[in-house]
C-alpha cells in the first residue's frame, strides 16, 4: 500500500461534472491508496438515483430482483433471499468508458471527465452463474440482460425510444465467470444509493457501463442485445475485413494515468519529485509501466508498487531527479502481460470512448 500524502486531504470531496443526474469526478491528483473510499469513488448516473426498498411492511413497494427469459424457472427474490446465498469478495477497478474525454481534441460529445472517472473498490455479493443455475438457462440462451430500475428519456439525438432503463448485456461465457457478481457491499458497507443499492452488477475487466446498478431484471436472451446503450451509445467502430463496423464497448483498454504532478504544477528544480499514479488492464495484468519527463523521446521503468491483484489497478511510482528549469512534458505508458501497450496518438474508430492513448502532462520546472 503507498504512503498516504498530504494531497489526500488537500481535495477532500468530488468533483462536480453534472449536478443531476449526479456525476461526480473522483480528484486523481488525491491518489494516495489502492482501495477508493465509497464516498471518494466517482458516480455516474444516465438518469436521477432511484430509492430502492428491501423492507417488508412498508407503504411502498418492495424491491426484489427478477430473473425471466429463456430460463427454466423464472426467478423473483428478494434482497434477503440473495444475501443468504453463497458470496465472494473481492477488489475491483471500475473505469467509465468516457473518462479522460477532457484529452481529445477537437473536443468531444458528452460528459468532459479529466482522469477521476475510474476507482477500485472492494466488492461483495453472490456470482451472476450462481444465479443463472438456479433460474437454468436453456440451450438456445446466448446472451444476458442487465437492467437498471433508473429510467428516463433522452430527447438530444440520437434519441430514446420514448422512457427507458439503463441496460446492457453480457454474452453466457462472460456472465458466468466466477468474478461477475452482483453485489449488496462495497467496501465492507451495505451499497450506497449512489452506487446501485440494493444490488448491482460489477463486472471486472470491463468498462463499468457494464456494472449495472439498481439491478432489478436479469433477461436471458436467445440473441444478441441492441438495446440504446449497446448501440447507439458505448459502443465504437471496429474494422471487419476493413469495414468499420458498430461494436458495443466492451473490455478494458490497458492504461497509465498520472496522478502526480498535475498540468502545470511548480516543481523544484535539481531535487528528487515522485512521480506517481495508477495501471489497469482489462484480462490481463500490468506488465509494466514507463515513464518520460522529456516528452516521449526517452522512457524508463517505474516502480510497480504493492502486489498485483487481478481485476485492479496497480499503483506505481516514479523518482524523477528534476532538471535546472524550464518546461517539461511527462507521460506514462503501461503494457500488460499480453504485450499490449498504450498509444502515444488517438484512434478515432473509438469516437469518444476509450481514452487509453498516451496523456502528456506539461509542467513548470523552477
Ligand atoms: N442502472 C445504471 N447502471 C449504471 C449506470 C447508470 O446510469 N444506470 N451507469 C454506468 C456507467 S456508464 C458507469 S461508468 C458505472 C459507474 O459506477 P459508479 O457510479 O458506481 O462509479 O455505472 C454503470 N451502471
Ligand atoms: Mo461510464
Amino acid at each position: 500500500m503507498a504512503a498516504q500524502t498530504p494531497a489526500g486531504q488537500a481535495y477532500p470531496g468530488l468533483i462536480i461534472r453534472v449536478r443531476e443526474p449526479q456525476n461526480l469526478e473522483f480528484p486523481f491528483p488525491t491518489l494516495d491508496r489502492f482501495l477508493i473510499p465509497t464516498e471518494r469513488f466517482y458516480v455516474r448516473n444516465h438518469f436521477a438515483t432511484p430509492y430502492l426498498n428491501v423492507e417488508p411492511g412498508r407503504p411502498i413497494p418492495i424491491w426484489r430482483l427478477r430473473v425471466e427469459g429463456a430460463v427454466e424457472r423464472p426467478l423473483s427474490l428478494t434482497y434477503e433471499e440473495i444475501r443468504k446465498l453463497p458470496s465472494r469478495t473481492g477488489a475491483a477497478l471500475l473505469e467509465c468508458a468516457g473518462n479522460s474525454r477532457v484529452f481529445l481534441v477537437p473536443r468531444a460529445h458528452g460528459l468532459l471527465w479529466e482522469l477521476g472517472a475510474v476507482g477500485t473498490a472492494e466488492w461483495t455479493g453472490v456470482p451472476l452463474a450462481a444465479i443463472l443455475d438456479r433460474a437454468g438457462v436453456r440451450k438456445e440462451a446466448v446472451e444476458v440482460i442487465l437492467e437498471g430500475a433508473d429510467s428516463g428519456e433522452i430527447r438530444d439525438p440520437p434519441s430514446t425510444p420514448g422512457v427507458i432503463h439503463f441496460a446492457r448485456s453480457l454474452p453466457l461465457a462472460r456472465a458466468r465467470r466466477p468474478e461477475v457478481l452482483l453485489a449488496y457491499r462495497m467496501n465492507g458497507a451495505n451499497l450506497t444509493p449512489a452506487h446501485g443499492f440494493p444490488l448491482r452488477a460489477v463486472v471486472p475487466g470491463w468498462y463499468a457501463m457494464a456494472s449495472i446498478k439498481w439491478l432489478t431484471r436479469i433477461i436471458v436472451s436467445e440473441r444478441p442485445f441492441q438495446g440504446y446503450f449497446q448501440t447507439l451509445d458505448y459502443s465504437y467502430f471496429e474494422r471487419v475485413h476493413g469495414t468499420p463496423t458498430l461494436t458495443p464497448i466492451t473490455e478494458l483498454q490497458v492504461k497509465a494515468l498520472i496522478a502526480r504532478p498535475t498540468l502545470n504544477e511548480v516543481i523544484t528544480a535539481n531535487q528528487m519529485y515522485r512521480v506517481h499514479g495508477a495501471a489497469w488492464t482489462g484480462d490481463s495484468e500490468v506488465a509494466r509501466v514507463e515513464v518520460s519527463t522529456d516528452g516521449g523521446q526517452k522512457w524508463e521503468a517505474a516502480r510497480l508498487l504493492d502486489k498485483p491483484v487481478a481485476h485492479a489497478w496497480r499503483l506505481w511510482e516514479y523518482n524523477w531527479r528534476t532538471p535546472a528549469g524550464g518546461r517539461r512534458t511527462l507521460m506514462a505508458r503501461a503494457t500488460d502481460k499480453r504485450g499490449r501497450t498504450q498509444p502515444l496518438k488517438r484512434d478515432p474508430d473509438r469516437r469518444n470512448y476509450m481514452i487509453s492513448h498516451v496523456l502528456p502532462i506539461d509542467v513548470e520546472v523552477r
